[in-house]
């Protein structure tokens, strides 16, 4: 019981990372001796010290013969920092105490290892499944090289996206798009199309003053991170006079052929291979995961919507509905060419239901067959 209220102190402090530690993971860290917290700390930023460096510099000597609570694996690897296990050992640590193992193969085990081989109670597996939580996008780029995607709806009570006009401008809430601006805010890349561009002009970034105040009150304006904004154009159809390019932070644009246009400095082009005249995604997907993305935020159209699901490499959906109806002629959420018996309809389970404002927000998990 004791273990598990440091442990679930461990991750409160990790999770004050979630919007600013991409690539690294959020982890956490708190040591205890005789019963007293003596020292506390998470990681922050990629390249400064690990959560337990902070803690045991907190600590000092009160770190011998305490115990550590991490909730990821200490590592074992010179990285941008050195190892924590060596960290640890040289404190006089004498119980270390992990929420799960680092998967990173640089670590992958090592870490528990080298502790117990220098005479440290280890154990690992408390609190597991809120540590998992905690870093979905790192956990899954260590075990499979592909980023995390969420895709992003907003749909008003029968589904529909906008009026048959195209008119579709403030469907969901106010309160809906400071939720928007939190999930954005924790992902490592916001991902769009030309289409999307074209069309609406957008600047997908995060907008500090839009956050809500209990997130506002976790994350400092000066350490506002501006996520990867990569959009899809297999047609080179975004110019450098689109809004989004104008933007702080990087752009990345998605290509077949890469164009010989001057654009600024922090705009990129990659090429991906092409399946039917397009995007092949799964290879785009995979270079992400390549670049050090952790996590990707979809928000785009139903065309696109549709190929991301087709394609199976949605993890999560999270659905904004309206209290609205739009009627028959309205556009619809999802795309999905050549559906039509109900046996092959795409179905999910729903994760998490609550209301943000006046709307509802579905999370759901697709159920690939
Ligand atoms: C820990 N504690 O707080 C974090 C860990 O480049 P570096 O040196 O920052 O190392 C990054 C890797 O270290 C990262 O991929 C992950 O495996 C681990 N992160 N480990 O012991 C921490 N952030
Ligand atoms: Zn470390």
């Amino acid at each position: 019981m004791r273990d598990e209220f440091y442990m679930a102190r461990a991750l409160e402090l990790a999770r004050l990372g979630c919007f600013t530690t991409t690539p690294n993971p959020n982890v956490g860290c708190v040591i205890v001796r005789d019963g007293e917290i003596v020292g506390e700390g998470y990681h922050r930023r990629a390249g400064e010290p690990h959560a337990e460096v902070h803690a045991l510099r907190m600590a000092g000597d009160k770190a011998r013969g305490a115990t550590a609570y991490v909730t990821l694996e200490p590592c074992s690897h010179h990285g941008r920092t050195p190892p924590c296990c060596d960290a640890l050992t040289a404190a006089g640590v004498s119980r270390v105490v992990a929420a799960m193992q680092d998967p990173n193969p640089q670590v992958a085990g090592r870490g528990l290892y080298r502790l117990q081989q220098a005479g440290i109670d280890v154990s690992h597996g408390l609190m597991m499944q809120e540590a998992e939580a905690l870093n979905r996008g790192f956990l899954k780029r260590m075990r499979t090289g592909f980023p995390w995607v969420q895709l992003k709806l907003g749909a008003s009570l029968d589904g529909r996206t906008a009026m048959a006009s195209g008119e579709s401008q403030w469907i969901t809430s106010p309160e809906a798009r400071r939720d928007v601006q939190r999930l954005r805010a924790q992902s490592s890349a916001i991902l769009s199309t030309s289409a999307t561009v074209l069309a609406d002009n957008p600047s997908l970034t995060v907008r500090y003053d839009e956050l809500d105040a209990s997130t506002r009150s976790r994350y400092a304006a000066e350490d506002l991170r501006q996520p990867v904004r990569i959009i899809v154009d297999s047609q080179n159809r975004v110019t450098p006079q689109h809004r989004l390019i104008a933007q702080s932070g990087e752009t990345w644009l998605a290509r077949n052929e890469i164009d010989a246009q001057s654009w600024p400095d922090n705009v990129t082009q990659f090429s991906v291979p092409r399946h039917h005249n397009r995007i092949d995604l799964v290879s785009m997907f995979m270079l992400l995961g390549k670049k050090q993305i952790n996590s990707v935020w979809v928000e785009a159209g139903a065309q696109f919507a549709g190929a991301l699901l087709q394609a199976g490499v949605v993890d999560e959906l999270i659905v904004y509905l309206a209290p609205k109806l739009l009627g028959e002629a309205g556009r619809g959420l999802c795309h999905l060419p050549g559906l039509e018996r109900l046996a092959d309809a795409p179905e999910f389970t729903f994760s998490d239901v609550r209301q943000v404002g006046p709307d509802v927000r579905l999370t759901l998990t697709p159920k690939y067959r």
